[in-house]
C-alpha cells in the first residue's frame, strides 16, 4: 500500500513530536531527510532532519520492520522537537515525496487488513483515543487487549459446533452418523450462554437506546434548550436567561422526517475552576462520548472567544455549529443562523440534521456492543428453549445462526468496506 503519514502526538507544544510513517517504502521516502541510513529495527537512531530551508533538526527514528509493526508494514517513527509548526513542515515536505497524508483512523485500518487486530480491538483503539472516564479506558483496554476478543473467539467456535451437530442431525439418520446426544447439545448451548453472559458489557460503555444521538452543547447561556424545545416542539428543557440553568441532560427522541434520533439537551461547557463547574465538566465529557453528531451553539450576540471556537473545531464527531440571538461574520464550517424567538431556520437545521445523520454510522462502540450482546443472548436463549421444548431443530439452528452473524459482525470476521470506513473514519488522524 502506498506510503502515508501523520503527526502522531497531537498539536500542543511539547518535548517531543512524533511522526507516524506506514507503508511499503517509507525507508526510501526518508532517504533526502535524515542523515542516516543503517539503522536496526526497534532501536532509536539519532539523526538530523534537514528541510528545504537546509536547518537540520536533531531527530531521531525507531523503525518497525514489517510484518512487526503495529500496521504489519514498514513503520518509521519520525521524533522531532515538539513544535507544532514545525512538525506540519515536514509533513508538508514528506507529502511532497512519495507519502500520502494519513486519513483517520488509517494506521488501525491498515493493521486490521493486515490481520494485526480484529475489528473488535481497532474499535477499542478509537475507544481509548476518545475516552475520558476511567471506567471507559478500562473497558477500551480489557478489549484492546484482546481478552473479550478471545471470549468472542470462542463463543463463535462454541457456536460453529453446536450449529453443525444440529445441521448433521436433520441432514443424516442416526445410522449414518450415530446418534446426537440431545443432553449434550443443551449442554454445549448452555456453557455458551454462560461465555456470553460473562462478556457483559461494562458499565461504562453502556448508554440509552439505539438511536443516532444528537448533542446540543456549547457555552452556557448560547440557547441550547431553547433549541431543544423548538426542535421537540415542547417546554421540555428549563429556558432562563441565566448561565447554568440546566444542570442535567435532558433527553427526547425526534423525528426529523428520515428517521428518529435521540436529542439530547446539556449543560454548558466550562472551564473547571471549581467543583460545581468540574462536575458539570465530567458530565459534559460523558455526554460527548456518547454522542453520535454534536449541534454547537453560539450565542451571536456576545463575542465569540477563540476557547469556544477551538472547542467546536476540536470535536471529533459529525457536526454542526448554530449561530443564535443574532447573526454574525463567524465563519465556521457546517454553520446555520437560527433565531430561536421567531423560530427562523429551523427548517434548514431539519435538513442538516437529516444529511448528516444519513452518513454517520450511528452507534459507537459501546452502544453497538451493548446492543450486539443482547441481540445474541436473546437468540441463544430463545434457541436453547426450543430445543429443550423438543421443538423442530431448525427454528433452533435458524436463531443459532442469526447469533453467528451478530458475533461475525462485531468481530470484524465478515465485514464490508462500509462499515470499515464507518468505524475508521471516526479515528483521529495519527492513529
Ligand atoms: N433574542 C434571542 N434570545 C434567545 C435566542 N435563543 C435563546 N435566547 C434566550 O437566551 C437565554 C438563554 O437561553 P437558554 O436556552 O436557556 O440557553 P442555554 O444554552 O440552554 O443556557 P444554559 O443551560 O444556562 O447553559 C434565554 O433567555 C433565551 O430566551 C435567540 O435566538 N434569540
Ligand atoms: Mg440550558
Amino acid at each position: 500500500m502506498d506510503n502515508i503519514a501523520a503527526i502522531a502526538t497531537g498539536n500542543q507544544y511539547s518535548e517531543l513530536g512524533i511522526i507516524r510513517l506506514s507503508g511499503s517504502s517509507v525507508v526510501s521516502a526518508l532517504n533526502g531527510f535524515i542523515d542516516v541510513v543503517d539503522y536496526k529495527p526497534r532501536m532509536y537512531t539519532p539523526c538530523y532532519f534537514t528541510l528545504k530551508d537546509n536547518i537540520a533538526y536533531p531527530a531521531g527514528i525507531v523503525y518497525f520492520k514489517a510484518p512487526h509493526s503495529y500496521t504489519g508494514e514498514d513503520v518509521i517513527e519520525l521524533h522531532l522537537p515538539g513544535n507544532p509548526v514545525l512538525l506540519d513542515d515536514v509533513c508538508r515536505e514528506l507529502f511532497k515525496a512519495d507519502v500520502e497524508p494519513a486519513q483517520p483512523g488509517e494506521f488501525t485500518k491498515r493493521a486490521f487488513l493486515n490481520g494485526k487486530m480484529d475489528l473488535t480491538q481497532a474499535r477499542s483503539v478509537m475507544q481509548l483515543i476518545q475516552s475520558s472516564d476511567e471506567s471507559q479506558r478500562r473497558h477500551a483496554l480489557t478489549m484492546l487487549e484482546g481478552d473479550t476478543s478471545d471470549k468472542l473467539q470462542k463463543i463463535a467456535e462454541g457456536l460453529v459446533s453446536v450449529i453443525g451437530l444440529l445441521q448433521a442431525s436433520l441432514e443424516f439418520s442416526p445410522d449414518e452418523i450415530g446418534a446426537i446426544d440431545a443432553q449434550e447439545i443443551h449442554q454445549l448451548l448452555k456453557n455458551i450462554i454462560k461465555m456470553c453472559q460473562e462478556t457483559t458489557p461494562s458499565e461504562g460503555s453502556q448508554r440509552s437506546g439505539n438511536f443516532t444521538r444528537v448533542l446540543i452543547t456549547g457555552a452556557s447561556n448560547t440557547g441550547k434548550s431553547s433549541l431543544f424545545n423548538a426542535l421537540c416542539k415542547k417546554r421540555r428543557s428549563f429556558v432562563s436567561p441565566e448561565p447554568h440553568s440546566t444542570r442535567d441532560s435532558i433527553e427526547a427522541v425526534l423525528d426529523i422526517g428520515s428517521g428518529q434520533v435521540c436529542l439530547v439537551d446539556s449543560c454548558g461547557t466550562h472551564l473547571a475552576d471549581d467543583e460545581f463547574r468540574y462536575g458539570l465538566q465530567k458530565q459534559y465529557r460523558n455526554l460527548i462520548e456518547q454522542a453520535d453528531v454534536a449541534i454547537v451553539c453560539f450565542n451571536g450576540s456576545t463575542a465569540i472567544d477563540l476557547e469556544q471556537i477551538n472547542y467546536y473545531k476540536n470535536i471529533n464527531l459529525p457536526k454542526i455549529a448554530i449561530i443564535t440571538h443574532r447573526n454574525t461574520d463567524l465563519d465556521l464550517d457546517n454553520m446555520l443562523f437560527i433565531d430561536l424567538i421567531t423560530g427562523d431556520g429551523l427548517g434548514a437545521l431539519n435538513n442538516a440534521l437529516i444529511d448528516i445523520v444519513s452518513k454517520t454510522n450511528t452507534a459507537s462502540l459501546g452502544a453497538q456492543w451493548s446492543k450486539s450482546h443482547a441481540d445474541i443472548l436473546e437468540r441463544l436463549e430463545q434457541a436453547l428453549e426450543m430445543l429443550q421444548n423438543d421443538e423442530p431443530e431448525e427454528f433452533a439452528v435458524t436463531f443459532l445462526e442469526e447469533a453467528k452473524d451478530i458475533l461475525d459482525n462485531l468481530r470484524g470476521s465478515e465485514v464490508s468496506e462500509d462499515i470499515l470506513d464507518g468505524v475508521f473514519k471516526r479515528f483521529c488522524v495519527g492513529k
